[in-house]
C-alpha cells in the first residue's frame, strides 16, 4: 500500500475507536456474568472479533445490533466443550485471558492463532495455571501456541510473584482464582493496566488491591451490566503524536479513555516539551478530549514504572523521539521483543530506512532526534502498531515514496484508521 507522504498541515477532530483491553473483557465479563450484558462502543478491531467468535464457540449468545452487543451470560460454570479448535487469531490478550477462563472449565480444548501469535511465549501463563491444577501445554519450552488446555473444577488458590510485568498474566489468573476454592494472592511486579480489576467490582465481584498485591477469593458469581467502552488512548497515541511532529497541525481526540495505568504517553509529551491540553475529563468513565499542536520537541528517558503504563505506545513514541532535539533513551522494555513482532528491532529498522537513526538494545532503544525521513519500502510483519506508525512516519517524508507491505494488519485494533487520517487531512 502507497501511504500518504508530505503532509504540511493536520486539523480537525475524531473520536477513535473503543478501548481494545476493555472490549476483550467486556466480552468475558458478559459471557461469565448472570444474565444480559450490553456493550456499546466496543471495538470492532479483528482482535475483539476473534474473543467474540470463541465465546460463541464455547455456546454464549452474542448478539451485535443496532451499534450494541448484547451478551446473554452463561455463568461461571455455564461455558460449554467447543466443536472446534479455538482460533485466537493475531490476539495475545485473547489466548492468555481465555487460558485462565478456561483453567476451571471440565472439558479440554485446543487455542490456535496466526504465524505471530504462534511465535510468542505461553510459558508466563501455562506455568502458574498449572500449578493451580490445569493441564496446559503448548510447542517447545516457551509453550508457544497450540495450546492444549484440560480444565479442572477443583483448581488450587495460588500464590504468585509475576516474574514479569503483564496485565494478560495478572488478569488469566485472576480468572483462574474467581473459580478456586480459597484466597489468591498475585503479586505483579510493576503495576499495570487494571481494566480487570475495575470491571470485576463493576460486575458485582470483588477483590483487593494494596499496592501490587492483589487478593482475590474465589468462588465468585458475577451479574451482567451495561458497559460504555471510552476511546483507546493506544490508538489515541498514534494522532497525539502526528499532532506533534507535522507541521501546523492541531488534533482533537474526542472520549479518550485516561484510566491512569495507560497514560504514560501524556507524561512522556509533557517531560518533552509537547502542547498538550486535557479537557472534558469524566472521572466516572474516565475519559477526556486530548488536544495537541505542533511542538519543540525535547529527548528523554522512559523507564521503570513507566513503561507498563505506556507499552504499545512505545513504537510512536519512538517516532516522536526521533523528531526531538537530543537524545531519548528507552530501557526497562525488554517485553518489547514478545509483542505481534520484536518491536524493538522492527521499529529500528523501519524507521532507520527511512532516514532515523535508532540504535536498538537490550533493553529498548537509543534515539538520536531531529532525523529527516526519505521514501522507503516497509513490512508490518503483520503488527498493526507498526503499520500506524509508519503511515504517521510517512507524513514527514518529502521525497520519495512509502510503501507498506501487509498494512491489513492495521485491522487488528484499527480498522478506521485511514478514514481518520483522510479526515485530520483535509479538516
Ligand atoms: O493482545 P496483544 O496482541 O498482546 O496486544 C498488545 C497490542 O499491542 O495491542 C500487545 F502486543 O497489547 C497488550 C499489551 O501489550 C494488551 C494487554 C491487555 O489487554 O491486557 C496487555 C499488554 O500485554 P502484557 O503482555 O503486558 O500483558
Amino acid at each position: 500500500m502507497r501511504l500518504k507522504t508530505n503532509i504540511s498541515h493536520l486539523q480537525g477532530s475524531i473520536r477513535v475507536p473503543g478501548d481494545k483491553s476493555i472490549s476483550h473483557r467486556s466480552i468475558i465479563f458478559g459471557s461469565l456474568a448472570e444474565g444480559e450484558t450490553q456493550v456499546y462502543d466496543i471495538l470492532r478491531g479483528e482482535d475483539v472479533l476473534s474473543t467474540m467468535q470463541v465465546f460463541r464457540d464455547l455456546g454464549v449468545e452474542i448478539e451485535d445490533k443496532d451499534g450494541i452487543i448484547t451478551i446473554q451470560g452463561v455463568g461461571m460454570d455455564g461455558l460449554k466443550a467447543p466443536k472446534k479448535p479455538l482460533d485466537m487469531g493475531n490476539s495475545g490478550t485473547s489466548i492468555r485471558l481465555i487460558s485462565g477462563v478456561l483453567a476451571g472449565a471440565d472439558f479440554e480444548v485446543e487455542m490456535f492463532g496466526d504465524d505471530s501469535l504462534s511465535k510468542r511465549p505461553m510459558d508466563r501463563v501455562t506455568l502458574p495455571l498449572t500449578k493451580m491444577g490445569a493441564k496446559i501445554s503448548g510447542q517447545t519450552e516457551r509453550n508457544l501456541p497450540p495450546l492444549h488446555l484440560k480444565g479442572s473444577k477443583n483448581l488450587t488458590p495460588i500464590h504468585y510473584e509475576l516474574p514479569i510485568a503483564s496485565a494478560q498474566v495478572k488478569s488469566a489468573l485472576i480468572f483462574a482464582a474467581l473459580q478456586a476454592h480459597g484466597q489468591s494472592i498475585i503479586v505483579e511486579k510493576e503495576c499495570t493496566r487494571n481494566h480487570t480489576e475495575d470491571m470485576l467490582h463493576q460486575f458485582g465481584g470483588h477483590l483487593s488491591v494494596e499496592g501490587k498485591k492483589i487478593t482475590v477469593q474465589g468462588p465468585q458469581k458475577l451479574t451482567g451490566q451495561k458497559v460504555v467502552v471510552p476511546g483507546d488512548i493506544s490508538s489515541a497515541a498514534f494522532w497525539l503524536v502526528a499532532g506533534l511532529i507535522v507541521p501546523n497541525a492541531r488534533v482533537e481526540l474526542k472520549n479518550v479513555g485516561i484510566n491512569e495505568t495507560r497514560t504514560g504517553i501524556l507524561d512522556v509529551i509533557r517531560t518533552m516539551g509537547g502542547k498538550l491540553e486535557i479537557t472534558d475529563i469524566d472521572p466516572i468513565a474516565k475519559s477526556a478530549t486530548l488536544i495537541v499542536e505542533t511542538s519543540d520537541l525535547k529527548g528523554t528517558e522512559i523507564g521503570g514504572a513507566l513503561i507498563p503504563r505506556l507499552i504499545d505506545e512505545l513504537p510512536i513514541i519512538a517516532l516522536l523521539a526521533t523528531q526531538a532535539e537530543g537524545v531519548t533513551v528507552i530501557k526497562d522494555a525488554e517485553e518489547l521483543k514478545v509483542k505481534e513482532t520484536d518491536r524493538i528491532q522492527v521499529v529500528a529498522d523501519a524507521l532507520n530506512s527511512m532516514g532515523a537513526d535508532i540504535s536498538p538494545t537490550a533493553d529498548g532503544m537509543i534515539i538520536n532526534g531531529k532525523s529527516s525521513f526519505h521514501g522507503a519500502k516497509i513490512n508490518t510483519f503483520g503488527d498493526h502498531r507498526i503499520g500506524m506508525m509508519t503511515a504517521i512516519a510517512a507524513l514527514l517524508v518529502k521525497d520519495g515514496e512509502v510503501d507498506l507491505n501487509r498494512a491489513e494488519a492495521i485491522n487488528t485494533s484499527y480498522p478506521s484508521f485511514f478514514d481518520d487520517l483522510e479526515s485530520l487531512i483535509h479538516g
